[in-house]
């Protein structure tokens, strides 16, 4: 199938890359994640190019490391240059202000600004622009996430036959909360120049799929062979949910590093007294960490049992600083983190150790293994990859996962994972009980299988039936998924 293109082209926002700035000059280091990894083997392999904004405007001295990275790598890089107006037009304003938060159902949160949208459109344009004078007809473009969802109007503009295709990473909303969008007509015609749309989960294609239907009433649907093929003013548009992975093999491997053992064996003698619950997130209010912490604080209220027996590590990665509502959020985080730390230490025990920083991937591993119980609640999420590498991470399987029936994760994790809803916030103080006492045999059965689901899906399965769907019009990953409507309060988790 990976014979049917001559050279694979990557966008997405930002290279994958880390700078590293060195006295007069930058270094440039690889990117980590399952994205990278997976795609690595197959760029090299068809000699492939990232086209990306690298991240800082002042891109002079970049051409060197960049051609350091190549050789190294075994692909190409290619910048987009980008001015300080256009990153806040398109970045911070267009696809932070409105889309972000339209895509996790949090219209109340946008800013309309007709200029992002010009700016947006416009900055599409250039990547598109870039695309089309590197590649040629026998090129597959793979464009990745909601900042570029308009990239494959721009090469239809520039009249250049190309097989482009687009994978979303976030979610897609129902027609209640996308109609909202000032520009929803123009986005979506936009997304249905590209020949293949790839979602997380069914139900963010079935959100797509009426979207659409809601606003081009000429649109004719059909589902053939795992994709809906959408046809509309001429064209047809495959859709399908493809839901990403991580590199398990990577997890499992690692956490049996004596890295990792050391680190884990420092922490489980620190915390030899308490079971751990676990949150790893990057700050945003999609998270549900405020959410999560009442649930927490209700819990210790209304269970004296789990008073000193229990704590929680929340890792909060630094995100958005500059943003005044993401300042707040870190306010009022910080204040519930106090008030409840306040309420209920004792000498010897503390409810929430926290941590506002990024740590290393050694520690994050050690933490997945140490906890007991993951507690992951976002409101809204694509995927949640942490859910995944808790999961891969622990191979004595003994831990349990709690995860938001709103992660897409949970689309395919249903069974073995302890569903809740994060808004219902007494419903998630008694499953972190239910969890706290859950035999050893049933959290090593339920690991057991969770593992296993996350093995035979991994990031490489998902690049290939992502091809598949791309290259034969066929998709087999949508079988993984849940019913539609399996919910933590209708159907109760397998017991
Ligand atoms: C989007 C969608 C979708 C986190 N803290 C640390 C750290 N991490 C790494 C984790 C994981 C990644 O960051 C976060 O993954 P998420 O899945 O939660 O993703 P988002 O960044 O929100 O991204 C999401 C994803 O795209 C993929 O499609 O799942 O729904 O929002 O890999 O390991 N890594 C290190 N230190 C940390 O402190 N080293």
């Amino acid at each position: 199938m990976t014979d049917q293109f001559n050279q694979l082209l990557v966008a997405s926002n930002r290279l994958p890359i880390v700078l590293k700035r060195e006295k007069d000059s930058w270094r440039m280091e690889p990117g980590s994640g399952g994205l990278v990894t997976a795609l690595t083997p197959l760029m090299q392999k068809h000699t492939g190019t990232w086209v990306g904004w690298p991240g800082i405007t002042d891109e002079t001295d970049l051409l060197a490391p960049m051609q350091d990275f190549s050789s190294q790598q075994g692909y190409a890089l290619h910048p987009v240059h980008l001015q300080a107006e256009d990153i806040q037009g398109y970045y911070y304003g267009f696809s932070n202000e409105v889309l972000w938060p339209l895509l996790h159902g949090f219209h109340s949160k946008c800013n309309f600004e007709p200029e992002y949208w010009s700016t947006y459109t416009r900055v599409n344009e250039q990547f598109a622009e870039e695309l089309v004078n590197i590649s040629e007809a026998k090129d597959f473009i793979w464009v990745h996430d909601y900042h570029l969802m308009a990239v494959a109007r721009g090469i239809k503009n520039a009249f250049a036959e190309r097989n482009c295709c687009y994978f979303h990473h976030i979610p897609f909303p129902g027609p209640d909360i996308f109609l909202k969008l000032p520009w929803r007509q123009e986005l979506l015609d936009a997304l249905l120049d590209f020949n293949l749309l790839g979602f997380q989960t069914n139900e963010d294609v079935i959100n797509f799929v009426n979207t659409v239907k809601s606003v081009f009433s000429d649109a004719e649907d059909s589902f053939e062979q795992g994709l809906f093929h959408i046809q509309c003013a001429g064209r047809v548009c495959k859709v399908g949910a493809f839901p990403i992975s991580i590199d398990f093999d990577f997890f499992a491997r690692k956490a049996k590093t004596p890295e990792v053992g050391a680190i884990t064996a420092k922490l489980k003698n620190l915390h030899s007294e308490q079971q751990l619950l676990l949150g790893v997130d990057r700050l945003d209010y999609t998270k549900g960490i405020l959410e999560r912490l009442q649930a927490l604080r209700y819990a210790l209220e209304h269970y004296p049992d789990l008073r000193g027996n229990l704590s929680l590590i929340q890792v909060l990665v630094p995100s958005r600083q500059k943003v005044p509502e993401y300042q707040y959020l870190k306010e009022q985080i910080e204040g519930l983190i106090g008030e409840i730390n306040g309420q209920f230490t004792e000498p010897g025990w503390i409810p929430i150790h926290y941590l506002y920083r990024s740590v290393s991937q050694e520690q994050l591993i050690a933490f997945y293994i140490t906890a007991d119980i993951a507690l992951l609640t976002p409101l809204w999420d694509g995927m949640n990859l942490v859910a995944k590498e808790f999961c891969a991470s622990n191979y004595e399987e003994d831990n349990v996962l709690i995860l938001s029936e709103f992660a897409g994760a949970a689309s395919q994790l249903y069974q073995d994972a302890l569903l809740v809803n994060p808004y219902h916030v007494g419903e998630v103080a008694r499953v972190i009980r239910r969890a706290y006492y859950m035999h050893k045999s049933e959290r090593a059965e339920r690991m057991k299988r969770l593992r296993e689901l996350i093995k035979a899906t991994d990031i490489f399965s998902w690049l290939e039936s992502y091809l598949e769907a791309a290259f034969e019009g066929k998709s087999g990953t949508g079988r993984q998924e849940r019913p539609y409507h399996y919910l933590s309060g209708t159907c109760s988790n397998r017991t």
